[in-house]
């Protein structure tokens, strides 16, 4: 837009506002999501944004990544947030004296010279690593940006294929609805009502000074991620997985174990244990990554590449529903899928080996009635049109977000989809320009939600105008 009281001064472009956010939002070492909701670092914000960041500034870039992963713990997870000490504790909740990482994760290796939260995030950092190297090969040779991080990222990924591997079916779980990064998602409501949830007096939603409550996700959700975190922390942060020592492979691990708070186990065998598409999909997308960082450090990489494409059927052979075309969440405790269609289960279009078949009926799936990509809707919506919870405002239950559709537009151009990935580029740019690079949108008609000036929306923005 030109500038009202210089309407002769050529307006300044997009790829400069952009950039311009992520300068505001720049903490020195890292970047935070929003000044005002999120003033910490994120975990897969922080992957995002590098992937932006690089056509900025590769060093930057690098940094940004290298803050998060010197947070990572012992037992090789990466935190969904890592605390800035300088921000007041009650600008946002849960905070570090929740979390309590140097003491209550000590088992687990937590560090003890930062503060963290003790849940994870997507596996989007190999991928991340790779796309940040490329920028510019040469400044990351002369600073062993990738002989740095590859030992780190190998250790997240055995992190999640072992400790994680709650199912038994060699996918990777998640423990909390946070972890996956679409917070009140719908497919969580089954599997979170069997969660008590905490008093709504014992804790205080520092979101709510910042963002709409009916554009959140409501008190009692909130009651119920408390619990599943303090009986998660209590029980020192242990995980159940197939290959944690005393489990040895046999039936459902750890049910009932640890320290729970009431309301049921916790520790090492919490009540909640979901194997999500998207989170999955992103972990083989960035095992991809890794080979090709292993081939870059010398070695061969092939075996990183067979691995992926194990992951990859053993994907399609838990989670894809040949019927609905799409795939979805499994309830590790039920062993039931969770019959519900949100955009999750449409990221795995990202993979590469990807059965042919299965690639174009997500794309039909992505232009059907519940997402309704290229008629009724522009961009596409986290949660499905016609479903039940259906709401076009309330967060990750149908507003339609950048990072999601960043990943839908790979997955297009990936399997040759060209003009579909372009049609759905332009929306993109459009829309983060329209509504100030918001952190989520209106489906139907694009209207900001959320919080203005979005570190992700920003930075996708430039990678996609590069
Ligand atoms: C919260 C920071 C995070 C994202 C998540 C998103 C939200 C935190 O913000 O969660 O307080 O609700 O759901 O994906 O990483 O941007």
């Amino acid at each position: 837009p030109a500038d009202p009281l210089d309407p002769l001064r050529p307006a300044e472009s997009l790829h400069a506002r952009a950039a311009r956010v992520l300068e505001g939002n720049w903490r020195g070492t890292s970047t935070v999501p929003s000044r005002s909701l999120y003033p910490h670092q994120w975990s897969w914000d922080s992957a995002f944004i590098a992937i932006g960041l690089r056509h900025l500034s590769p060093l930057r870039a690098q940094t940004e990544l290298e803050t998060l992963l010197d947070a990572q713990w012992g037992d090789g997870r990466i935190p969904h947030i890592v605390f800035n000490p300088a921000v007041p504790l009650d600008a946002y909740f849960p905070s570090p004296d929740f979390w309590r990482s140097s003491t209550a994760g000590r088992a687990a290796g937590a560090p003890g010279t930062v503060q963290t939260s003790g849940i994870v995030q997507p596996p989007v950092h190999a991928l991340a690593v790779w796309l940040v190297h490329a920028a510019d090969p040469g400044l990351s040779r002369s600073r062993s940006f990738l002989a740095r991080m590859y030992p780190r990222l190998a250790a997240w990924h055995r992190y999640l294929l072992h400790r994680r591997d709650l199912g038994g079916g060699g996918l990777a779980s998640v423990v909390h609805p946070w972890e996956q990064g679409m917070d009140n998602a719908p497919s969580w409501d089954a599997p979170l009502s069997r969660v008590t949830p905490a008093p709504a007096r014992s804790f205080r939603r520092a979101d709510l000074d910042h963002g709409a409550a009916e554009d959140r996700p409501t008190d009692l959700d909130y009651g119920r991620y408390v619990r599943l975190a303090a009986d998660y922390r209590d029980g020192a942060y242990a995980d159940g997985g197939y290959a944690d020592a005393g489990h040895g492979g046999g039936g459902r691990p750890g049910v009932g174990g640890g320290a729970g708070i009431g309301g049921g186990g916790g520790g090492g065998g919490g009540e909640f244990a979901v194997e999500d598409p998207a989170f999955n999909a992103l972990l083989i997308a960035s095992e991809h990554a890794l080979a090709r960082i292993a081939r870059e450090l010398g070695a061969t990489g092939t075996a990183r590449h067979a691995r992926a494409e194990r992951l990859t059927a053993a994907l399609v052979d838990r989670l894809w529903d040949p019927a609905e075309g799409m795939f979805f969440c499994r309830d590790v405790r039920t062993d039931e899928p969770i019959p519900e269609r949100g955009v999750s289960g449409l990221v795995p279009l990202i993979l590469p080996t990807l059965p042919r078949e299965t690639a174009a009926t997500l794309v039909r799936t992505l232009r059907g009635p519940h997402f309704g990509l290229g008629g009724t809707t522009r961009l596409v919506p986290s949660y499905d049109l016609t479903g039940h919870a259906f709401d076009p405002h309330r967060y990750w239950r149908g507003p339609a977000w950048f990072n999601t559709n960043w990943l839908v537009e790979r997955g297009l151009r990936l399997h040759g989809e060209l003009a579909h990935a372009a049609e759905l580029r332009g929306a993109l740019l459009e829309t983060a320009d329209t509504s100030g690079f918001a952190e989520y949108v209106d489906p139907y008609t694009g209207e900001a939600c959320g919080a203005l000036g979005f570190s992700w929306t920003a930075a996708l923005t430039l990678d996609l105008l590069h």
